[in-house]
């Protein structure tokens, strides 16, 4: 139900995010998106080409007045860096030795370069990074941060924190409440709620910078009011938590992702994992005692916290040496890299709950659909008075 695209390519001119299937009538508060996007530009351990940026969207279509016309929205967001690769990263034909300039032959370990050389027939990897930067986030941060505002009008809310930089992490049995969520800031570098694991945190970072190394880690993402019934049992495709898992697999250096404490439950024994179920009368609807199945039972939400984990590998763009071969002339040499990022867990943090919520949004489209927000909100009141009536 929702569709979203986004393009550009790292040093390119712009980034462009499309998303096609919001309503008629979604009031948009611009703000919110530029904010969304400021989020995922911080956290510590950032290199230097986040100093040179300063995301803000440039919103082209879909919108009028402020209120959502239905038609695809288009956005842009402008690479400031652009200005310094222009030769280099010209849509335009150029002369050759500004095409051999910033020319990548020697792949990185764990990076797209080689697998997507091979795969597009390239000779220069550039022609592969540039897309498969990070870069590409900020789209979908902004395309994300619409489909947050869709959600807000049904009372859903997303946020984020990290639980582990490397080895130093929260407590196993740590359980995020929402108000220390709320309570992260902007300027917090290391997003992670508990002040002394958050120092820990930084320190476990400055030390990686140091030995010119990376380092990677978690983030929660909690999705808060997700009524029962998004998502399907009824086909593989249709599960919520599929779908939840290919969103935040697909963030850069994202290697596995865990609903609630999936990882956990497969060590444990049934009886300690499942969670009770207890019906409240004030509210008029069934509860869990505990929520070890992130809000989510046989591919359907169930009314509680949805909670998702990202564990991102270190980046592999590093300042100490790897082992490597040149993709022309196949000699070995050893990789090394000046300008990166040490840590981008904070970030990826804000990343995932774009995901999420770009999921969600088409999961609650799929389930109350409308042309305008009044009839999907007509129909999702009249689902919520259904199930109070069950
Ligand atoms: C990235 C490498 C770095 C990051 C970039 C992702 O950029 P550069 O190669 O220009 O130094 O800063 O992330 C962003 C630009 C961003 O906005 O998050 C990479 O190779 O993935």
């Amino acid at each position: 139900m929702l569709l979203f695209r986004t393009a550009g390519e790292s040093h390119g001119q712009s980034l462009i995010a499309l998303i096609e299937g919001i309503p008629a009538h979604l009031l948009i508060d611009f703000d919110f998106i530029d904010n969304e996007l400021k989020r995922r530009q911080g956290g510590y351990g950032r290199g230097g080409r986040m100093k040179i940026e300063k995301d803000r969207v440039e919103v082209l279509s879909g919108i009028r007045h402020g209120r959502t016309l239905g038609s695809p929205i288009g956005m842009l967001i402008e690479n400031k860096d652009w200005e310094n690769w222009q030769d280099v990263m010209s849509v335009r034909e150029v002369l050759e030795d500004a095409a051999a300039k910033r020319r990548v032959t020697r792949p990185r370990p764990g990076h797209t370069d080689l697998a997507g050389s091979l795969k597009f027939d390239q000779i220069d990897a550039r022609n592969i990074l540039e897309r498969s930067s990070a870069r590409e986030t900020a789209a979908r941060v902004a395309a994300g941060s619409i489909a947050k505002i869709l959600l807000k009008a049904l009372d859903i809310e997303i946020l984020s924190h990290t639980t582990a930089i490397g080895g130093v992490a929260l407590p196993d049995d740590f359980r995020v409440e929402w108000s220390q969520l709320e309570s992260i800031r902007n300027d917090d570098v290391s997003r992670c709620v508990i002040p002394d694991v958050a120092a820990a945190m930084v320190e476990e970072i400055q030390k990686a910078q140091k030995d010119g190394d990376t380092i990677g880690g978690t983030f929660e993402i909690v999705a808060r009011n997700v009524p029962t019934g998004l998502g399907s049992h009824t086909a593989w495709d249709t599960r919520l938590d599929g779908k939840l898992a290919q969103a935040v697999m697909s963030i850069n250096a994202v290697k596995a992702v865990e609903i609630g404490r999936g990882v956990a439950v497969a060590r444990a024994m049934g009886s300690e994992v499942h969670d009770e179920i207890a019906y409240s009368e004030i509210e008029r609807r069934f509860y869990r005692l505990t929520n070890r199945a992130g809000g989510i039972e046989g591919g359907i939400s169930n009314g509680e916290e949805i909670r998702v984990t990202g564990y991102l590998k270190p980046i592999p763009t590093l300042k100490k040496a790897l082992r490597s071969v040149d993709m022309i002339t196949k000699e070995p040499f050893l990789a090394q890299h000046e300008r990166s990022d040490t840590c981008t867990v904070p970030a990826a943090g804000v990343i995932g709950e774009s995901m999420v919520a770009l999921v969600l949004a088409d999961a609650a489209l799929t389930k109350f659909g409308g042309d305008s927000m009044g009839e999907m909100l007509r129909n999702y009141h009249g689902y919520l008075e259904q199930v109070r009536n069950y």
